[in-house]
């Protein structure tokens, strides 16, 4: 019962964002999540739907980057606690913001057990170095080395996003009483954290964003937060941007969301400057900076906040719920699953 409720919460939430935008017209068409079931196709397998993706300096050496991929929605309830086998799960690096993938870091997972075994590599290998295309072996549940510096890990998580859904679907009715629910606590994902000397990312700015693929087809993608659920609004569009790449974001997706802004009511300046910013889906990071969002994601960024108040545009600007997870300062940073 708790599955159905949960699906049905999640899933309508599309349908429910338009009916908020019919009855009141200004009302920003956010999904219930980051990238949670953000599209049909990643509905078919949690495993390969990106929850989140994260971009930080390193709390406890800041001469690391820290990237996180969350993955499998509601694991345990909706979705499995392991990885697909075979699948390609990536993080992928822009050394010179061209939105081209320069360097990619690429985990392959094999068994169906609980335990799984776990390879990271780095491709091209021509981009990778003198260490070599395989970076770290193991398993899934165990802090990994990784041939070059730093730590790998992959395994089930508490899920560090937070947001009210709830009040979401009351016609954003955020901030009752002053107060807000964080509809995502006490859910659990699965997350791949891979901590890695930032010099061997490339230079100080870069570009990050995650995918995932079965048989070298394309399954999902992810840069910044709740881009895809926020401004494609056809099934036919949220599957497109999935299967996209970054390099084509402008020409195929900026319509929808300059279109979406002027429904919210934003001049058309406003809303292509917006668009110049958004697209392509990319998290930007200044790898020396240890500030958060919009420079990369911390794990403890509001990040609903910020895109509430950019959508729109200072209209709206918190849903009153603030991070609940305890993170630890330590490698594998997340809190564990609940
Ligand atoms: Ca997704
Ligand atoms: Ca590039
Ligand atoms: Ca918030």
């Amino acid at each position: 019962m708790r599955k159905l409720v949960i699906s049905s919460l999640l899933g309508a939430s599309a349908l429910v964002a338009a009916i908020v935008m019919l009855t009141t017209g200004v009302a920003p068409r956010l999904s219930g999540a980051a990238d949670h079931l953000d599209a049909p196709f990643v509905k078919t397998d949690g495993r390969i739907d990106i929850n989140d993706v994260y971009a930080f300096q390193s709390p406890s050496n800041p001469a690391n980057t820290v990237l996180i991929m969350t993955t499998n929605p509601v694991a345990g309830v909706l979705s499995p606690t392991s990885y697909r086998p075979g699948a390609d799960y990536r993080f992928n690096i822009d050394r010179d913001g061209d939105a081209r993938p320069d360097i990619s870091y690429r985990l392959s997972f094999e068994g169906n057990g609980p335990v799984q075994d776990v390879q990271l590599r780095c491709v091209p290998a021509a981009a990778c170095g003198n260490k070599g295309a395989v970076l770290a072996r193991g398993q899934t549940g165990a802090t990994i080395p990784v041939k070059g510096g730093g730590s790998l890990r992959a395994g089930l998580f508490d899920d560090p996003f937070f947001f009210d859904l709830l009040a979401f679907r009351n016609g954003l009715a955020f901030c009752a009483g002053g107060k807000g629910t964080n509809f995502f606590a006490g859910f659990n994902a699965m997350a791949i954290v891979l901590e890695i000397p930032s010099s061997q990312l490339g230079p100080n700015n870069i570009g990050v964003w995650a995918t995932t693929s079965i048989d070298d087809k394309p399954a999902d993608r992810m840069g910044r937060p709740a881009i895809n659920t926020v401004f494609n609004h056809t099934d036919a569009d949220k599957n497109a941007f999935n299967f996209g790449k970054p390099i084509n974001d402008q020409r195929d997706f900026r319509k929808n969301i300059v279109d979406t802004l002027l429904s919210l009511g934003d001049t058309q300046a406003y809303a292509n400057a917006i668009a110049d910013v958004l697209l392509p889906d990319i998290l930007t990071v200044d790898t020396s900076n240890a500030g958060g969002f919009l420079n990369g994601r911390r794990l403890q960024d509001d990040v609903i906040d910020t895109e509430l108040s950019v959508i729109s545009n200072g209209a709206i600007t918190t849903d009153c719920v603030a991070n609940d997870s305890v993170f630890s300062s330590t490698f594998p940073y997340l809190a564990p699953p609940n």
